[in-house]
């Protein structure tokens, strides 16, 4: 199996106190950074250890602290528990003794937000025979992969990476557009060429069209859009597809027929890397901004922002004009998404898209805001929807805008 994209993930190693979380850490990584003893409540905050673990590539294990109260903990708690694992990509549930209260409760909360996990039993050196028993036990009650181990021995731990590596979302490739699009159909792309534009060349997302509608064996018809009236009055038939930059949308919808589908390279970029689906669904929360509410603007990468940057300048400008509250920006900028307690005052994430980061490390920053209840738009699909123009816009994937 291939590695994962050079990806770096997250995996959370969880389990009742006194189970061997660290020490199976420890014994994972070859390294004693853990510290292990048998006082139940050992690790108070989690410990971080990266490494290369095969198939999968770059991981950093998380050794949490036991939550011993699990099972009949408030919502306080549970709400805890579920912060510390916010960026997990996979969860280890260690066990030594069979499934209780406790197990059940950790495994509803993964499920809950979304954490793939498996089981390991430890402690197969004084387990023994029983050890087996106890994998089979988890593997029906929770229909989960499980493993047996002795950290103490540091046996059973050659088929742990494997393991995890059929549970940790692969995150398929989607298309960029030869989904929307047959062999000999002609699909015309508009590419404003104005300053901003790249001396001599195209940029990524128009070079990747134009490669997939060759690929899909259709035709491609590049025009600048002062061009594009002209060539669709020469083509001989309707396109099956326009694709335009974000910036001219509005005026390359005036000049083609209602019935021919359209999009912006944003949109394709934000199916292709992201989440469109949750972008979409996201906007409802436009609509509920009042006064004083905080808006996050997050990229991924640390830009030297241009003086009209689009999100920190263009999208706060058209939100406040659209919505009329007195809203609240706030940049983060980063490789990595926030904390919790960094986000929780905000009431919509406006992402940027991304382009500095492949598609399982943008899919994971959705899916921690998903499973921190925090809305999340995609620049592009935000200029569009507040130019009017979203719904044709996400025709195309059978989408639609609720709000
Ligand atoms: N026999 C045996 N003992 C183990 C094994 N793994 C851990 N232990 C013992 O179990 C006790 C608890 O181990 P830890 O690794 O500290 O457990 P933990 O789950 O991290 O505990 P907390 O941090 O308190 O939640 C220690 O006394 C370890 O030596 C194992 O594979 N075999
Ligand atoms: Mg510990």
């Amino acid at each position: 199996m291939s590695t994962m994209g050079g990806f770096r993930r997250y995996i959370a190693i969880v389990g009742r106190r006194n189970v061997g979380k660290s020490s199976f850490m420890n014994a994972i990584t070859g390294q004693e950074v853990s510290i292990v003893s048998d006082i139940a409540g050992t690790t108070t905050d989690t410990v971080y250890k990266s490494m290369e673990l095969k198939p999968i590539g770059p991981v950093t294990f998380m050794d949490t602290p036991g939550l011993d109260d699990i099972g009949k903990l408030g919502q306080k708690r549970v709400e805890k528990a579920k912060r510390s694992l916010y960026r997990a990509d996979a969860a280890i549930v260690v066990v030594d003794n069979e499934p209780g209260e406790y197990e059940k409760a950790l495994v509803s909360i993964l499920r809950e937000i979304d954490i793939p996990f498996m089981v390991v039993v430890n402690k197969s050196d004084v387990l023994e025979q029983r050890a087996q028993t106890l994998k089979k036990l988890y593997e029906e009650t929770f229909s989960c992969k499980a493993a047996v181990v002795s950290s103490k021995n540091k046996a059973g731990f050659e088929n742990i990476g494997e393991l995890l590596s059929e549970i940790i979302p692969s995150d398929e490739e989607v298309p960029f557009l030869s989904d929307l699009i047959d062999g000999g159909d002609i699909v015309v792309l508009v590419v404003p060429i104005d300053l901003g534009a790249p001396k001599g060349r195209l940029i990524m997302p128009q070079v990747h069209g134009i490669r997939e509608v060759l690929d899909s064996e259709a035709v491609a018809v590049v025009v600048k859009e002062r061009e594009l009236r002209h060539a669709l009055e020469n083509l001989s038939c309707k396109p099956s597809l326009v694709v335009t930059d974000s910036q001219s949308i509005t005026k390359v919808i005036s000049d083609i027929p209602e019935d021919v589908p359209v999009t912006t390279f944003s949109i394709l970029e934000a199916r292709y890397r992201g989440d469109l689906e949750y972008s979409v669904e996201s906007l409802k929360t436009v609509e509920e901004l009042r006064d004083g509410d905080e808006v996050i603007i997050m990229e991924a990468c640390t830009h030297r922002p241009l003086t009209e940057d689009i999100g920190r300048v263009k999208i706060p400008r058209w939100l406040v004009n659209h919505t009329g509250a007195d809203l609240r920006f706030r940049v983060i900028a980063g490789k990595e998404f926030p904390k919790p307690e960094e986000v929780e005052t905000a009431k919509l994430i406006v992402h940027c898209g991304g382009c500095v980061v492949n598609r399982s490390a943008m899919l994971r920053r959705y899916r921690i805001a998903k499973r921190l209840g925090k809305p999340m738009v995609n620049y592009g699909v935000m200029i569009t929807y507040l130019h009017g123009v979203l719904q044709r816009c996400i025709e195309p994937f059978g989408l639609g805008v609720s709000v």
